[in-house]
């Protein structure tokens, strides 16, 4: 049952600068709790622990003339993750970032374009992250990373893998929104980002909403990256995140959205963010997302 790329790189990244709840630092170490490389392992995969990044906890989180919170360490962790991203892929292994905040997909993402510059990027997550520091009502880099990854926001954070590694809106993927800010909404209209809200999902069904987006994420481009915030999923399967909200997607549609992925057999990348322990019920947020990645990563049930 070994795959064409066999091997698995996990990076760990103890992230909580982006948030506005302490805790989500822990994730990676949750993540790995709840048994991440003995479920790779038993799919056939060969799998390689990176460890953690070293994220470095400021005293103060103000940078002269921006309203970014902890703008100084989340741009350089994100320089030393893009780097790390691009030489794990530079060996033909296949990056798999654990968090940490959302921040952190600024990093991943700009690693993975240095390889695959024509990425397509399913983005499931209750939220946008399409805010800019014009547009946030936080200051809380964790709800700008997809704008960042498309080319807007601070230039300290859209120059990281240099300014020509950035994603195609057009080929960029909201999936699970229910919790989008006035601009938000506004900058996906203006760039033409696909929205899957909740309403549609419940509509069309996760089923029809992954074959689209399947169609999208591959047409035209080199490579399809998953970055998955936990959040996406309803709260009562997924408590332990940072910004919950209700009405969410359920674990078994869930499940069916990665098996789909799975059998399309297209990804190339993929990240796990926001699991929160201490906000958690017996590590079950860590847990699902241990499910998940066994189903996206081929696991059969029988
Ligand atoms: N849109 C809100 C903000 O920008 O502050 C909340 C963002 C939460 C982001 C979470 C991780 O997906
Ligand atoms: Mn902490
Ligand atoms: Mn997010
Ligand atoms: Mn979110």
């Amino acid at each position: 049952n070994v795959k064409t790329n066999e091997n698995i790189s996990i990076i760990g990244v103890p992230m909580d600068l982006g948030a506005d709840r302490r805790g989500v630092d822990m994730g990676p170490s949750a993540i790995r709790y709840a048994g991440i490389v003995e479920r790779l392992e038993s799919i056939g995969y060969k799998v390689h622990d990176r460890g953690d990044l070293i994220v470095r906890r400021p005293q103060v989180n103000k940078t002269a003339n921006t309203n970014l919170k902890y703008l100084d360490e989340i741009t350089r962790v994100n320089l030393e993750l893009c780097e790390t991203v691009s030489a794990e892929m530079e060996k033909g292994n296949f990056p798999l970032v654990i968090g940490g905040d959302h921040s952190i997909a600024i990093g991943t993402i700009a690693g993975v374009l240095q390889h695959r510059p024509k990425t397509g990027v399913i983005w499931y997550d209750a939220h946008g992250d399409m805010n800019t520091s014009e547009t946030s009502p936080s200051g809380n880099i964790h709800g700008m990373s997809l704008a960042v990854s498309l080319g807007y926001g601070h230039e300290s954070l859209t120059s990281i893998g240099g300014i020509h590694a950035k994603l195609n809106p057009e080929k960029t993927v909201l999936i699970g929104a229910r919790a989008l800010d006035p601009g938000e909404k506004d900058f996906i209209k203006n760039l033409g980002v696909k929205v899957y809200t909740m309403h549609e999902i419940d509509r069309l069904g996760m089923a029809r909403v992954m074959e689209e987006t399947m169609e999208i994420v591959t047409d035209g481009t080199d490579g399809v990256h998953l970055s998955l915030d936990l959040d996406g999923l309803d709260p009562h399967d997924c408590p332990g995140v940072g910004t919950p909200v209700l009405g969410g997607i359920s674990y078994r549609e869930s499940h069916l959205a990665m098996e789909i992925l799975a059998e399309a057999n297209v990804l190339t990348s993929a990240e796990f963010v926001e699991v929160n322990p201490i906000l958690d019920q017996v590590n079950q947020t860590a847990r699902v997302a241990v499910a998940l990645m066994g189903s996206v990563f081929g696991e059969k049930l029988c």
